[in-house]
């Protein structure tokens, strides 16, 4: 065609567009929203799952611009969207330890007037409740000091990154992203010591935050370098699944029934949320998509993975979802394959350093909300019947409906896609021969918190429910926005031990921003784990016991560049923006003690010249 016929035909298609469009538009500004929200829809359940787009890292910055919509879809879904500019969803942030990462984040939310109008789908009555709404007050503030948040801010908290808790770093208490604000610019540098493996980006704004990831705001970062942690893992093709949840896309529809087994009667939480049944199956609270791609209740059709035959390749999970707990297995010909779990919470589990290429085999995975699993997958011979699931998760009688059901169905094809592989070679990360290893620190103080929940009116249990995270000795309360007083104060260099008690009858996921943690105890018993967390399980209390089940946690505030306040909550975000949350401030240590203070991780590597990863 002509260059001419190019542009004839061009011209048509913009006169098409704006016809549709139809009279009084304001026609740039709707094809611009219309573009959006097309490269925005989510694939349909069934298809083939791919990887998301990919940001690297170049000459050690990695430049990322990402636009944030939200829209109706035509199936009544509230989807909210990170959209780069060559039109992926959710790209993947890929960084070397030291790189400097600039993001710049524009928020074009819209409230359900505006919604309605562009997208010229319809908006359920019921989002006036609980989805963004343009008549809030939208305040005229410095996104460093907005304090006062709205259904429309947002931001990003980089979970599982070792940053400061400041603005344009990873601070979530102040930062506020506004619509019709110019562009936000995050601006940090990568820790060098930052441990490689699998993190993640989400919004955190207090009372927002599970409307907008469960709409699917979250996307993956990955410190390169794993196989330098594990070398195990040179050469492997790997692969990356987010696994999301989001609002039933069929809500009326009962359950498949299985023999003569009546389906288990439905049952709702104050909030709404549908109960766990305690039976493996029934209408789950969620469905689960897998790189987007829906699983929806109640056939659960799968989406495909599909692999080589019998080829090994190395498999990066998130757990991002707002409230559902995953257990994840590989079936094939229903028996349960062996998964060589290699990092939990982007950190290898040889990060004491005593145990080189170490890889401890499971037959299923338990991701709360927020982890993260990074494992061998050995691979599978044609022929045969494999899928990967997530078996159910008993969140306790108060806790939501999560039963077993598949994610993908995995098929072995000489023709599969070759995935990227990890670098075939690549030099051993240095070991820390001058940081005490977290489990041989002696903690300065111990300290006890313990989850919550109350009913709003004590005399109405079916009330909503107030959520709680407090440190005993306090006055138990949800957390408050308004408080500029910190729930701890800490001192930079301290580690401590944290008692986590759960006094309710459903599980929590505890989470705290900028450090992570090692597990000593679950339920009293002591455990030997040669890697931190950021994210844990707490198993619910059966209502009885003398005894509430509780972790023990050592907490590491020897990082001197984590100083300030920050949160930890409850990940399970229905929770937390229903106020499981506290503040922690990290003072500086006195300046005459900062010159002789331990050498940290970091200055370790860097003085060993070893900070050019
Ligand atoms: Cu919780």
């Amino acid at each position: 065609m002509s260059v001419r016929g190019t542009k004839d035909l061009r011209t048509a298609i913009i006169a098409l567009a704006l016809f549709a469009l139809g009279p009084g538009c304001s026609c740039a500004q709707q094809i611009a929203t219309r573009g959006k929200l097309a490269a925005c829809q989510r694939p349909a359940p069934g298809g083939i799952v791919t990887e998301p787009e990919e940001i690297r890292s170049h000459h050690a910055v990695l430049k990322a611009e990402l636009t944030y919509v939200n829209f109706t879809a035509a199936d009544g879904q509230e989807q909210y969207c990170y959209l780069s500019t060559s039109g992926g969803e959710a790209p993947t942030l890929r960084v070397h330890p030291g790189d400097l990462l600039i993001l710049r984040l524009k928020n074009e939310l819209k409230g359900p007037a505006d919604l309605a109008a562009n997208s010229g789908a319809q908006v359920p009555a019921s989002t006036t409740t609980n989805a963004p709404t343009n008549s809030m007050f939208m305040p005229v503030q410095s996104p460093c000091d907005g304090v006062s948040m709205t259904a429309l801010s947002t931001n990003l908290h980089f979970h599982g990154l070792t940053v400061p808790p400041t603005c344009h770093e990873d601070d979530v208490l102040r930062t506020m992203v506004d619509p019709g604000s110019r562009a936000f610019e995050y601006r940090f540098r990568i820790p060098r010591d930052q441990p490689p493996g699998l993190y993640w980006y989400h919004p955190h704004v207090h009372g927002y935050t599970n409307v907008q990831v469960l709409g699917g705001a979250s996307g993956a970062l990955i410190v390169d370098g794993i196989a330098r942690a594990n070398r195990l893992l040179l050469g492997l093709p790997e692969r990356l699944f987010i696994i999301r949840d989001q609002n039933l896309l069929n809500p009326d529809a009962q359950p498949v029934q299985s023999g003569n087994v009546p389906p288990p009667i439905v049952l709702r939480d104050p909030e709404g949320d549908i109960l766990n049944t305690g039976t493996g199956g029934g209408k789950p609270a969620k469905d689960l998509s897998i790189n987007f791609i829906p699983v929806p209740f109640p056939q659960y059709p799968p989406a495909q993975i599909l692999v080589r035959p019998s080829e090994k390749q190395f498999w990066r999970v998130l757990n991002g979802s707002a409230i559902t707990y995953l257990d994840l297995q590989v079936l094939a010909d229903n028996v349960p394959q062996p998964l060589g779990v290699v990092s939990l919470d982007g950190i290898p589990i040889n990060e004491d350093g005593t145990a080189g290429n170490r890889i401890i085999w499971q037959s299923h995975i338990l991701l709360p909300p927020a982890g993260r699993a990074e494992f061998i997958f050995k691979g599978l011979p044609k022929g045969v019947h494999a899928s990967f699931v997530t078996r159910t998760v008993d969140t306790g009688p108060a806790g939501e409906n999560d039963p077993t059901r598949p994610l993908a169905a995995i098929t072995v094809s000489d023709v599969a896609p070759e995935p990227a592989r990890l670098p075939g070679s690549a030099a051993p990360l240095p070991r820390s021969t001058s940081s005490v290893w977290l489990a041989d620190v002696k903690p300065v103080r111990t300290r006890t918190l313990y989850f919550s929940e109350t009913p709003q009116d004590p005399k109405n249990p079916n009330s909503p429910t107030i959520f709680m995270l407090t440190v005993e000795g306090q006055p138990p309360m949800p957390y408050d926005p308004r408080s500029s007083k910190p729930n701890i104060i800490v001192r930079q260099g301290d580690v401590e031990d944290w008692i986590i008690q759960n006094r309710t009858r459903e599980l929590h996921a505890f989470h705290i921003h900028q450090i992570h943690f090692l597990m000593l105890d679950w339920n009293g018993v002591p455990v030997d784990e040669p890697f931190l967390r950021d994210t844990v399980n707490v198993a619910y209390w059966d209502g009885k016991s003398s005894q509430y089940p509780s972790v023990k946690l050592r907490m590491d505030f020897r990082d001197p560049s984590i100083v300030g306040t920050f949160v930890y909550h409850c990940h399970l975000l229905e929770h937390e923006d229903g106020g499981m949350m506290g503040t922690i401030l990290v003072e500086p240590k006195p300046a005459q003690r900062t010159a002789s203070k331990a050498v940290s991780r970091s200055a370790h590597f860097a003085a060993q010249g070893s900070a050019k990863f």
